[in-house]
């Protein structure tokens, strides 16, 4: 892809995370993915790619006056178990003003983001958007892989689980359905968001109002038809289109604080269509944001590319 004289981030990125309005960091670990890795090239690939998207929203709304502050990528080791809580430290640093944007990863780079965003935002709300809820206190030889993901998340951030709504969830330990109906989840399914998706999302947005929400967005939520470079793909997801009306409506009347994509994996993906699929998500997310001032204004214009 010829990417010549274009800047990452729709040329949206320059300026210090001391003013910009977003402000973005990777975590290029896949140390938890048990079936295919992958996850750990993804923060690249779409920092990469992110140079081919304009800066507008698909409802032709402007994205010019946001700025955007990429850190590079953080380092979690080689063990989320060991290297969550230095990463945790580095985005809880991140001042709370900026909307913050975390590339994974599997989704237990999650934990790390988590526990940054409750310090950052106390009494904060989580969407999880996910074909798994990730619930297991001990899944696939591990307490630290990705089916333990929210879990450990829970564990370390102190997050009560009822601020957690699930959407998307379409595979389950039972072990999972037990933790959400004993912890007052609300969980949201695929099969939900498809027969009745204004109704559905609603519901989640019901639970959400007045609150500052993170939104976890795991690619595999998307069907695979539309998302296949990720560790396990799973039928009967979403299509992108719907979890794009699903992430508007279900946080319509919250604070939008920060996003993280996770489990995009670029040696699975074909023609680099999921890689795509997380920077239209993050730019529509951004949009949303933004259009709704969840995002400071930059504190100063300086240093703002053009495209
Ligand atoms: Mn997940």
């Amino acid at each position: 892809m010829n990417l010549d004289g274009l800047r990452p981030w729709g040329g949206l990125v320059g300026g210090s995370p001391d003013s910009a309005s977003v402000v973005v960091a990777g975590i290029a670990y896949d140390g938890s993915a048990v079936y295919r890795k992958g996850a750990a090239v993804a923060p690249q690939r779409i920092r990469s790619l992110s140079a081919a998207i304009p800066p507008v929203t698909e409802d032709g709304r402007l994205l010019t006056g946001l700025q955007v502050a990429d850190l590079g990528d953080l380092d979690a080791g080689t063990d989320i178990e060991t290297g969550w809580s230095k990463v945790a430290e580095q985005l809880s640093r991140i001042r709370p003003e900026a909307f913050l944007t975390v590339l994974g990863g599997d989704h237990c780079t999650v934990i790390s983001t988590l526990a940054a965003q409750v310090k950052r935002h106390p009494g904060l709300a989580v969407l999880w958007v996910d074909a798994h809820p990730d619930l297991c206190d001990f899944s696939r030889g591990g307490r630290w892989t990705c089916g333990c993901a929210l879990r450990r998340a829970l564990d370390v951030s102190g997050l009560d689980p009822a601020r957690v709504v699930i959407a998307g969830g379409r595979d389950y330990d039972p072990e999972e359905l037990e933790f959400i109906a004993a912890n007052g989840m609300l969980l949201v399914s695929a099969q939900e968001l498809a027969r009745e998706p204004v109704r559905a999302a609603e519901k989640i947005a019901n639970r959400l109002a007045s609150q500052k929400v993170h939104v976890s967005f795991d690619i595999d939520a998307l069907d695979p038809a539309f998302a296949p470079g990720t560790e396990i793909p799973s039928s009967g997801g979403l299509s992108t289109r719907q979890a794009l009306e699903l992430l508007a409506t279900a946080t319509a009347r919250a604070t939008l604080v920060g996003l993280d994509i996770v489990e995009v994996s670029p040696p699975f993906d074909n023609g680099d269509i999921t890689t795509f699929a997380a920077l239209k998500l993050i730019f529509e997310v951004w949009g949303m944001a933004w259009n709704r001032r969840g995002v400071a204004e930059p504190i100063s214009s300086e240093g703002h590319g053009k495209r």
